[in-house]
């Protein structure tokens, strides 16, 4: 049976030295809640660094044991790995470049060499954790290259990616000089997850331009596999907070506060301090509060929990000194000897005080420049019994996708979020309790064990949908079978497409000609009289006959309209057909050439291309789309079709394709061995065509093709074709 393996950069127990040994203390996070369910059951386990830095081998095996009861096993990971892959890569390079904060981005080679090595450390620990059918979900940007790594280990395994802070647009991802590496390394995963559709846009967008990897509906087809990418917005353990509210504990507190501060009004922020949370722009905004209203002044207070974090890193220390700087400005401007405009707490407080904090806030206010989620803000949510409050939630943060009963701002607008912070304030009973149930229904339900269980579904779902749809892959026993097929046989037939399967693409599509290699390997398969060996393409036929002519190949041009046999030496139509319509359909393709740089068209005898692969990679299908309706218009109740190829859109005759014009070919020579390989979806034609004991091979990982094998490059393609000359 499979199993479930969880791996995040930390563990969801923090292991500390004291004065009395070690001491493991559960982590109390969202994460490690929703996930809990998972990693406890059976054998499954999560794999993690334990926080700690261990220095003797017997505390080491102490420390796994330990962990290995509860279901978990530790990556033990050195003080130069946390500063360079921690602090360093992941906290200064790709903490603040996917925060849109690229000012405070660092390059620094050592750092990308230790992550890349830290995320081998952890693909070692998997697999020492894991067989090849097991469900693998990693976590996290600290983790990027890890389902790469695994997917090379382990090609049968499946693999779950989610990002728990924001993807940003492609502009921040290309100035990485890794940004290939990072993208590759998430690929790696059947399924990746996001917190909201706009990062999962951005990311698709990346992939695109920056690896020429398009998506349909989300999916996208690697050389390998076929990926899913999907939003997942994550939750919260809602009854948790609930309870938290609820409990004595937390209402003595409540009560003990509201003693201190008497009828005073509450405004509550609770973060990490950092440069994503948008720390001083509150503290302006409520600044601005008291100044316009001065009404508000002694009767309402700020109350900032900030949670010290990353101190090593230079932009957090003099972040410190800004908000300190602030608070004592706002203090000693407007305090009085009964009222403190801002309550400042630099540490962290237990539940039940954090509980009593949110459940007496009139108003929680989340104000982040980015944020991948923020659950502090579905937390308050929670927490509110009384379905009271107001919930002001930045643009920004990824719960505002969800939450649009909060008031929504514009952190860096300083008047309208005074103003907001007003309207929250004055905002009627019962208008505070309609947005406030609004938002806890949806809080309640798609809280983080909903989020878990849709993920995992997902997973699986994803990897079934791959199994079922996908041609087998043309392994080791598949080639063994068809080399003695091969040899059997008397006659042998083989069609083999040109670019994409004989050939890479190239940009430029004239300037992908034969070599050598290539020339021989043909020329050497060709030699054996047993073998015909036809080139199958769509391009037209002075270029093969440029190209290859001199080589005893047959050929079929233009996607079958144009045939040659190896003896002939003209080309011969395979229908009478016309072509007049190219007259009236060039200046159409002409106008998409104007209006798309880089795109151009290859006009054939009986066709005519659209060639979109230089254009820019987002723009060109989206013209490409654009050119399809209209030309499906014009081409509507004619005897033309139009095809849409590998970056390409072709105008032809209708009726006529590979498939077709292989079949003539069929019929004359009865092989009793018959290969055909093909990259796009003209060479489905053939795949077609053929009786099914053909070996039929689709380039590429391709879901929905009639072929029964699948290879992954034109390296393989020459590889096979080279099995068959000794
Ligand atoms: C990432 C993304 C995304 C804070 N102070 C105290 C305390 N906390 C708890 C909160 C909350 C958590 O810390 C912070 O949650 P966030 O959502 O703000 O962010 P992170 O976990 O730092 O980071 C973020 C999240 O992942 C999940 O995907 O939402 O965008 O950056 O749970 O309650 N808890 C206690 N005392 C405190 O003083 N007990």
């Amino acid at each position: 049976m499979s199993k479930t393996i969880i791996v995040s950069n930390r563990l969801p127990t923090k292991v500390q030295r004291t004065d009395d040994g070690l001491t493991f203390q559960p982590s109390e996070g969202g994460l490690a809640t929703g996930l809990g369910s998972i990693y406890r059951q059976g054998d499954n386990v999560w794999v993690g660094w334990p926080g700690l830095f261990v220095h003797d081998e017997s505390e080491e095996s102490f420390i796994t044991q330990e962990l290995h009861a509860d279901n978990m096993a530790p990556v033990f990971l050195t003080e130069d790995e946390i500063r360079d892959y921690y602090e360093g890569f992941s906290n200064s390079t790709l903490w603040p470049t996917f925060h849109y904060f690229t000012e405070f981005s660092t390059y620094v080679d050592e750092h990308w060499d230790a992550y890349v090595a830290v995320n081998e450390k952890f693909c070692k620990a998997v697999l020492a954790q894991s067989g090849p059918d097991d469900i693998i979900w990693v976590h996290d940007y600290q983790l990027l290259l890890l389902p790469e790594l695994l997917r090379r280990a382990r090609p049968r395994a499946t693999i779950g990616f989610f990002l728990h802070i924001p993807f940003p647009s492609y502009e921040l991802i290309r100035v990485l000089p890794w940004r290939t590496e990072l993208l590759r390394g998430i690929l790696g995963a059947d399924l990746i997850g996001f917190h909201t559709f706009g990062y999962m846009r951005h990311f698709l967008s990346a992939v695109s331009q920056q690896l020429g990897l398009p998506n349909q509906n989300g999916q996208i087809e690697t050389p390998s596999h076929t990926v899913r990418v999907d939003a997942f917005p994550m939750g919260i353990d809602y009854e948790r907070y609930a309870t938290a509210a609820a409990s004595e504990e937390a209402q003595a507190h409540t009560a003990e506060y509201r003693q201190a501060l008497g009828n005073t009004r509450v405004i509550l922020s609770i973060d990490r301090l950092d440069y994503t949370k948008g720390i001083p722009q509150r503290l302006r905004a409520f600044n601005e509060l008291l100044e316009r209203y001065p009404e508000w002044r002694g009767q309402v207070s700020l109350i900032m929990v900030v949670v010290p974090s990353r101190d090593q890193v230079a932009q957090y220390a003099s972040l410190k000194e800004e908000v300190d700087e602030l608070v004592g400005r706002i203090n000693a401007q407007y305090r009085t000897i009964s009222w403190s405009p801002v309550h400042y707490f630099y540490r962290s407080f237990p539940l039940p005080e954090l509980a009593a904090l949110y459940a007496m806030a009139d108003v929680g206010l989340v104000t982040p420049l980015r944020d991948g989620m923020n659950l502090v803000a579905k937390e308050y949510v929670a927490s509110r019994l009384d379905h009271r409050g107001v919930l002001i939630l930045s643009e920004r943060a990824g719960a505002a996708r969800e939450l649009s009963d909060a008031l929504i701002i514009n952190p860096t607008d300083t008047r309208a979020l005074a103003e907001s912070l007003h309207e929250a304030l004055v905002m009627p009973d019962d208008e505070q309790e309609r947005r406030m149930r609004n938002m806890q229904a949806l809080v309640q339900r798609y809280n983080v064990f909903a989020w878990t269980k849709l993920f995992m579904n997902q997973l699986a779902y994803t990897k079934m949908k791959q199994e079922t749809l996908a041609t087998a892959n043309l392994d080791e026993a598949a080639t063994a079978m068809l080399l003695a097929d091969y040899h059997a046989a008397e006659q042998r037939l083989l069609l083999l497409d040109y670019d994409g399967t004989l050939v890479p693409f190239h940009p430029d599509p004239t300037r992908a000609a034969p070599d050598q290699e290539l020339r021989l390997l043909l020329r050497a398969l060709t030699d054996n009289p047993q073998n015909r060996v036809v080139v199958i393409s769509g391009r037209d036929r002075n270029t093969l006959q440029k190209w290859l002519g001199h080589l005893p190949l047959h050929f079929i041009a233009e996607h079958g309209v144009w045939l040659r046999g190896a003896e002939a030496t003209e080309w011969e139509l395979f229908q009478p057909l016309r072509n007049d319509w190219k007259r009236e359909l060039r200046p159409v393709l002409e106008v998409y050439v104007a209006r798309t740089a880089g795109s151009f068209i290859e006009e054939k005898d009986y066709s005519l291309v659209w060639h979109y692969r230089r254009a820019d990679a987002e723009l060109g299908p989206v013209r490409a789309r654009e050119l399809l309706s209209h030309l499906s218009f014009i081409t509507a109740n004619t005897d033309l079709q139009v095809l849409e190829g590998n970056k390409v859109l072709e105008i032809k005759n209708a009726g006529i394709n590979k498939g077709t014009a292989a079949v003539r070919w069929l019929g004359q020579y009865e092989p009793g061995f018959m290969l055909a390989i093909g990259d796009d979806r003209t060479d489905e034609d053939t795949f077609r065509a053929l009786p099914p004991e053909a070996y039929t091979v689709r380039v590429g990982q391709a879901q929905h093709s009639a072929a029964r094998f699948h290879i992954a490059s034109p390296t393989d393609v020459r590889k096979l074709l080279r099995q068959l000359i000794v």
